[in-house]
């Protein structure tokens, strides 16, 4: 059995993206099940054409994307992912879309179908911030998620997905007034997060 996590591309300016960071610190595998790792590019298109690429050829049990959501205090499960691609600021491939739908014509929106609730407590067990979150906003992150979903919608074998954001770490706020997690805080909360969806799966 494997998953997969994903982590984003910096974006925005930065030189890190604490979702790929606390991707890289996962384990390569817990109670048997493979942990597969990926950075996807932070452009709309390419970053779920990847990782659908990967969920065909690959058949995981379930995909966690994690991304950043810079100023957010908590590590945040997503409930919800929507049709829309809508961009403040332009992806890394230059595109800005406006009110656009990811894919024409299917559903306005889909719940994440990972163990939301038992992350977060699991999340808060290891120590570390944890909220739901009801917006995964409507940039990339949203935009992998929202894929992800539509997939597992109709995908066989059936696989379980959704979406995490992390905070900025601490080293991307120096000088800002921003809130931020210790990196190695979004590490542990993150790693307490893909054990519950691994025991989900076992069961
Ligand atoms: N966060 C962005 C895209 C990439 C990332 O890490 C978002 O929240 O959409």
């Amino acid at each position: 059995m494997k998953i997969l996590v994903t982590g984003f591309a910096p974006f925005g300016g930065e030189d890190i993206n604490p979702s790929w960071e606390a991707v890289k610190c996962l384990p390569d595998e817990i109670d048997g099940v493979e942990i597969c790792r990926m950075e996807i590019p932070t452009e709309f298109g390419t970053s779920g054409d990847v990782v659908l690429d990967f969920v065909r050829r690959e058949k995981p049990c379930a995909v966690i994307p994690v991304g950043e959501a810079g100023g957010r205090k908590h590590i945040t499960p997503e409930r919800v992912a929507i049709n829309v691609d809508d961009a403040r600021i332009p992806d890394n491939s230059g595109q800005q879309p406006v009110d656009r739908p990811i894919v024409e014509g299917a559903r306005e929106a889909y719940f994440s179908t990972l163990p939301v609730r038992k992350m977060i407590a699991a999340i808060e067990d290891a120590g570390v911030p944890a909220q739901i979150s009801n917006s995964a906003g409507t940039y990339v992150c949203n935009h992998v998620m929202y894929r992800l979903l539509h997939e597992a919608n109709t995908a066989k074998p059936p696989f379980i997905t959704g979406f995490i954001h992390v905070p900025y770490c601490e080293e991307q706020v120096t000088g800002k007034n921003e809130p931020a997690l210790p990196m190695k805080d979004i590490c542990r909360g993150l790693e307490a997060a893909v054990r519950v969806v691994i025991k989900e799966i076992m069961e």
